[in-house]
Order: C-alpha cells, then sequence, then structure tokens
C-alpha cells in the first residue's frame, strides 16, 4: 500500500482551513494571506496600509515569523490588534497555528484581517489558512524572471503588488518582462506597482483591497 503523505496532510490543512473560514465568515472579515519571499516588504505594506484605511476600515494582523516579535513591535504603534505567530522552524503559515492565534484576536473588531505569511516564496503558496484571496510582492531588487522559477504563488495568487518600484531604475529588473512572466503563470492575475517608502500606488491597493470588502459584504465599511 502506497501512502502521499503530502495528500493526507494538505487535506487536514484543508479541513482546518475552512472551518477558520466559516469563524471568519461569521464575524464579517475579509481575510488576506500575504506572501513573499523575506524582505519585499510585507510588513512595510501593512505599516502604510494601516496609515491609508485610518478612519475607513479595520484591520488586524497575523504576522509569522520564524523567530522574533520585531513585527508585531513595528505594528504595535498604530494601535491594531495584532498577534505574532512564531513558527519555530516551519517556512510557512498553515492552517492550524491560524486556528490557534484566533482567540488572541478580536475578530469583532476587524474588517480586514492580513496574514503575513512567513518570508518564502515556495511553501506557504501550498497550506490554505481560511482566507478569501492569497495576495503576494515580488520586489524589483528579486528579479523579473522569478513567476517562472517560483510559479505555484504567482499561480495562486489574486494580485501581485511589485513593490520598491522607486528602485527601478537602480536594477536591471524588467517591469514589463516581470508582468508577463507573472500573466505566463496566471493569466488572471491583477497587478500593482507600489512603493512603500514614496507611497506610489497605495491608493491603488487600497482602493483594491475596498473593492473586495464591497464584493463579499456589499458595503463599504460596518463602522
Ligand atoms: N526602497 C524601498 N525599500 C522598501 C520598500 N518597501 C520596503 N522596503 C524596505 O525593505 C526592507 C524589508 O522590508 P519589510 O517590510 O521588513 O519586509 P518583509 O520581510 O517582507 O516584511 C526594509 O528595510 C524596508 O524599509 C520600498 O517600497 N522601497
Ligand atoms: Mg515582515
Amino acid at each position: 500500500m502506497k501512502i502521499n503523505v503530502m495528500t493526507d496532510v494538505l487535506e487536514a490543512n484543508d479541513r482546518i482551513a475552512a472551518g477558520n473560514r466559516e469563524v471568519f465568515d461569521r464575524h464579517k472579515n475579509l481575510v488576506l494571506n500575504l506572501m513573499s519571499s523575506p524582505g519585499a516588504g510585507k510588513t512595510t505594506l501593512l505599516e502604510r496600509t494601516a496609515e491609508a484605511l485610518q478612519g475607513k476600515l479595520r484591520l488586524g494582523i497575523i504576522a509569522g515569523d520564524i523567530e522574533t516579535t520585531r513585527d508585531k513591535e513595528r505594528l504595535d504603534k498604530y494601535d491594531l490588534p495584532v498577534v505574532q505567530l512564531n513558527t519555530g522552524s516551519a517556512c510557512h503559515l498553515d492552517a492550524n497555528m491560524i486556528s490557534s492565534a484566533l482567540p488572541h484576536i478580536d475578530l469583532a473588531s476587524v474588517d480586514v484581517l492580513v496574514i503575513e505569511n512567513v518570508g518564502n516564496l515556495v511553501c506557504p503558496a501550498e497550506f490554505k489558512v481560511g482566507e478569501d484571496f492569497k495576495i503576494m510582492i515580488l520586489s524589483v531588487t528579486e528579479g523579473d524572471e522569478k513567476p517562472l522559477k517560483y510559479p505555484l504563488m504567482f499561480r495562486e495568487s489574486s494580485l501581485l503588488l511589485v513593490n520598491k518600484i522607486d528602485l527601478l531604475k537602480y536594477t536591471n529588473f524588467g517591469l514589463k518582462e516581470a508582468k508577463a512572466n507573472a500573466r505566463k503563470i496566471n493569466p488572471g492575475i491583477e497587478i500593482i506597482d507600489i512603493s512603500c517608502i514614496t507611497g506610489e500606488g497605495i491608493a491603488e491597493w487600497t482602493a483594491w483591497l475596498s473593492g473586495c470588502y464591497q464584493k463579499k459584504f456589499g458595503t463599504n465599511s460596518r463602522a
């Protein structure tokens, strides 16, 4: 008899993710699973997002890292519900880890919950956590061929944020090539160029977020 361990693991994960999803839907949370390689700008994007959504949609964050509470410390200044998950050695978050974080966050006070996944361009894309959408960041210092080399994350993501656009002129990153490569893997992927330093594209990104919230709940805000 042959046992496919990975299939079993993913099926078990998907069942827990479906349970998380029910909890999120009951609390009227739009949930995004934010993925990228380490250092692409996930936490910086959340800082800019917290500023931009103030007085509009209420943001909550679960930040995943192998070690440290550094990201939570950066985000705490915005007075948002932020939970830091340390995976110890695991290179991704799974549904069970998210489930264990839920008692520590007041979901009723949250409109948009962003789960900052562990920095890794491969494994996070394999594990559902109960999200409405997977989204990802590729920064211009990483290379425009990355969608072809790491296709799964680009295939699974509804939105690609191309970050650090302010650094474009210092790199050999081909913006057109990167987008063509991403669309080769996932023709329907939406793409927004952003800079978390200059603020370029941040309004477009928050409009995308609000649009998703509106589509799911039929309103711009519960407030
Ligand atoms: N120049 C530039 N640097 C950025 C931008 N976004 C993030 N960074 C920097 O990239 C580094 C990693 O960012 P961080 O948000 O911690 O990445 P994470 O590991 O994906 O959460 C930090 O030094 C940020 O200041 C950007 O748009 N432009
Ligand atoms: Mg981070």
